[in-house]
């Protein structure tokens, strides 16, 4: 089960990449497949913004290929794929679009419990981190001002107090630096689940950063994709590095 391995190896420091489906070509997905195999990653997560086909076939080939869990991170409704290890159902609660609280939970729930895939209830926060990401547009909700870590806070233990199971604290995919170190901190030490960071995350500096901010599992995205140099660049680093996987 992917929670409980979330929990029992969250002190070792976590790492996910997101694959993103339509970024992708056959080749290019076998290619990064066989970096995922040699490298520490925890996860495969999958997902996009805009993705243009059912995920299925993509899920099916890093399942078969990497043999590490593969975990939907959903855009939208049509992301959804019963082959995955786990889906984060993702709550966006730094927003006020009931559609992306509830509403596409209540369309999503009667598919989820038939197919049997392990949910995740996630609380989803967007920090604002210097550009308009396209979780902002794509949901028409406004990211958490980055400067009020208060408020971040208690949206993560309102989220911790509603039954989530994760708190995701969200940077926006494709944005140039990561959340500042000290909101990453706060929100660790005011929640007892484990705690997602992602977004911008580009280095090895700055995969150091967040883990040390307190991470119990991190993902990244863009930096790694279609630049098979760079993730083993970024991942020589990582502290968890010896990680048999
Ligand atoms: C997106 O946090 C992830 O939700 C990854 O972000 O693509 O910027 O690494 P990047």
């Amino acid at each position: 089960m992917v929670y409980q391995h979330i929990l029992a190896a969250r002190s070792e420091k976590l790492l996910a990449v997101l694959v993103d489906p339509d970024k992708h070509t056959p080749e290019s997905l076998m290619q990064l497949a066989d970096v995922l195999c040699a490298t520490p990653v925890d996860f495969v997560f999958v997902g996009g913004s805009l993705v243009a086909g059912r995920p299925d076939q993509v899920v099916d080939l890093l399942k078969e290929s990497v043999k590490k869990p593969v975990v939907l991170f959903p855009g939208s409704l049509l992301q959804i794929s019963p082959n995955a290890d786990a889906v984060l159902l993702l709550s966006l609660i730094s927003g006020r679009n009931p559609e992306f609280l509830i509403g596409n939970h209540v369309v999503a729930a009667p598919f989820l419990k038939k197919s049997h895939i392990e949910v995740i209830p996630t609380g989803y926060i967007l920090i604002e981190n210097g550009f308009t990401s396209s979780v902002e547009y794509m949901s028409n909700t406004k990211p958490l001002p980055a400067r009020k870590p208060d408020i971040a806070v208690a949206t993560a233990i309102a989220g911790e107090m509603l039954g989530m199971k994760l708190i995701y604290l969200e940077g926006g995919s494709g944005a140039s630096h990561p959340l500042p170190s000290h909101l990453i901190q706060q929100v660790k030490d005011n929640i007892s689940i484990p705690l997602v960071v992602g977004g911008g995350i580009r280095t090895s500096d700055d995969l150091q950063m967040v883990a040390e901010a307190g991470a119990d599992l991190i993902v990244i995205g863009n930096a790694l994709e279609n630049n098979t140099d760079r993730i083993y660049s970024i991942l020589s680093e990582w502290p968890c590095k010896k990680k048999n996987n």
